[in-house]
C-alpha cells in the first residue's frame, strides 16, 4: 500500500466516524419536557430546533389542544422541514423564526414528530 492509498483510507475512516458521531450526538441531544397549560387551557411546548429537537421529548394530555411552538436557531436545511405523521403535519419550520403547530392528540401514546428526511427525532408522549 503506497502512501497515498493509506491517506485516502484514514481520511475515509476519519469522514464516516466524523458522519456517525454527528448524527449520534443530533440523536442524543435533548431532554424532557412536560407541556405549560396556557389559560386558554392550551398545552404548550418550546421547542428549539438547532443540531436536534431540544427537548426532545414532550409530554401532554390527550383530549386538551397542543400547541408545539419550534424555534429554529439555524439555516442546516436538515432541519427545515418539521413532519409529524400521526397528525398529519408536514410543516416548513423558517430558519430563524418561531413556528407554532397546533392539534389536539385524542387517544394517548408515543408519537414521533421528525425533520423531512427522518434524521432528527423526537417523541410526544400522551397520556
Ligand atoms: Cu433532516
Amino acid at each position: 500500500m503506497s502512501t497515498d492509498q493509506l491517506f485516502v483510507l484514514v481520511a475515509g475512516l476519519a469522514l464516516i466516524g466524523w458522519i456517525l458521531w454527528y448524527f449520534f450526538r443530533a440523536g442524543a441531544t435533548g431532554s424532557a419536557a412536560v407541556a405549560a397549560s396556557t389559560k386558554g387551557g392550551v398545552q404548550e411546548a418550546v421547542i428549539t430546533v438547532k443540531g436536534g429537537y431540544d427537548p426532545a421529548e414532550i409530554r401532554v394530555e390527550a383530549g386538551r389542544p397542543v400547541r408545539l411552538i419550534f424555534d429554529r436557531q439555524e439555516t442546516n436545511p436538515c432541519s427545515d422541514e418539521l413532519v409529524i405523521p400521526e397528525f398529519r403535519i408536514h410543516r416548513a419550520l423558517p430558519p430563524h423564526q418561531r413556528t407554532a403547530v397546533e392539534f389536539t392528540p385524542a387517544t394517548p401514546g408515543t408519537f414521533d414528530f421528525k425533520c423531512g428526511m427522518g434524521m432528527l427525532h423526537g417523541r410526544l408522549i400522551v397520556t
